[in-house]
């Protein structure tokens, strides 16, 4: 067992009531990872409490059918451990000073190489989800992991790795989930919830955004735009629109996409999505947002045909110039 490894296991053997915090507004991967600690501890007889600062995305909502992510309220005040989970800094983790000193450790579990190393305990490797890590833990604890355990795990690696599609993808990311299969968890299924089933509402806006779909600069431009009105006609919810603007930049020629969403008459949401090297984090810098390489977005003041333009020749202006 490593030096951390060890620190960890004694923390929590000497800790009776330990809380689990997943980042706010959790992911794939803050959920499952969190929720394969909190059956882990349960099952070791702790008194465990899982929290969320902010709902759970309904996607997620299979994972929790019999748990409960508390609010922080709910939770008493003598805790033995916090274990933050997929928190990248202080500020994800979402706790005041105050409420970190009523335990006497803080456990920081992260992948981000970003970390601040918030915790007394960090345990922070550069892998593709903070599942990888939990795997490697647990096998190096001698915890059980069965179905349950590894229906979360897998969520988590899956998730965060983009179906096994994004670049931080790894020989490591799937030897943990490919030793999560001896334990018969229903992959299918999961990974069907996870990435290919949609909400009708959510199916009926992909059709009417990809009707009204604009193109420039050759096909390599492509605009989806989404009105309250639109919202209303299919029945959609915000996150019914999260798939739309990869859909744009799946289009073969397309290298940069813009997705534009009315919230009120004079402001927008504005996502982009790009190829290779195109950085539209630069594009959506412009407007206080921020973002990665190739996925980014801001929020931009105006009325809807003035913020269209805008964007569009921003992009045109800032990635096709010499064209
Ligand atoms: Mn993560």
């Amino acid at each position: 067992m490593s030096r951390k490894y060890e620190e960890l296991y004694q923390a929590i053997k000497s800790s009776s009531n330990i809380m689990i915090v997943p980042h706010k507004y959790p992911d794939g991967d803050a959920l499952g990872s969190s929720l394969a600690i909190y059956i882990a501890l349960k099952r070791m007889g702790k008194n465990v409490w899982l929290i969320s600062h902010t709902p759970i995305p309904s996607k997620y909502a299979f994972l929790s059918e019999n748990y409960t992510f508390l609010p922080l309220e709910l939770v008493p005040s003598d805790l033995d451990l916090i274990i933050g989970v997929d928190c990248a800094d202080k500020e994800r983790l979402n706790l005041s000073d105050d409420y970190l000193k009523r335990a006497k450790k803080v456990v920081n579990i992260d992948h981000h190489v970003t970390n601040d190393q918030f915790g007394s305990i960090n345990i922070i490797q550069p892998v593709a989800a903070t599942g990888e890590i939990v795997v490697d833990i647990f096998d190096d604890f001698g915890f059980e992991i069965d179905k349950d355990i590894a229906t979360c795990l897998y969520t988590a690696i899956a998730t965060d790795t983009g179906n096994f599609m994004y670049s931080n993808t790894t020989q490591n990311s799937f030897e943990k989930t490919a030793r999560l299969f001896n334990t018969g968890f229903e992959f299918v299924d999961i990974a069907r919830r996870l990435f290919l089933e949609k909400s009708l509402a959510q199916t009926r806006l992909i059709g009417l955004a990809i009707s009204k779909m604009e193109m420039f600069q050759d096909e390599k431009i492509a605009l989806i735009t989404v009105m309250k009105d639109d919202m209303t006609q299919v029945g959609a919810k915000e996150g019914d629109c999260e798939t739309l603007v990869n859909i744009a930049v799946d289009v073969e020629t397309v290298q940069v996409a813009i997705f534009i969403r009315e919230i009120t008459k004079s402001f927008f949401k504005v996502s982009f999505r790009s190829k290779g090297d195109v950085d539209v984090a630069k594009a959506s810098q412009v407007y206080g947002g921020g973002g990665h390489k190739n996925a980014a977005g801001c929020a931009v003041n105006g009325d809807f045909e003035t913020v269209k333009q805008n964007v569009i020749s921003l992009v045109k202006d800032m990635f096709f110039k010499s064209e």
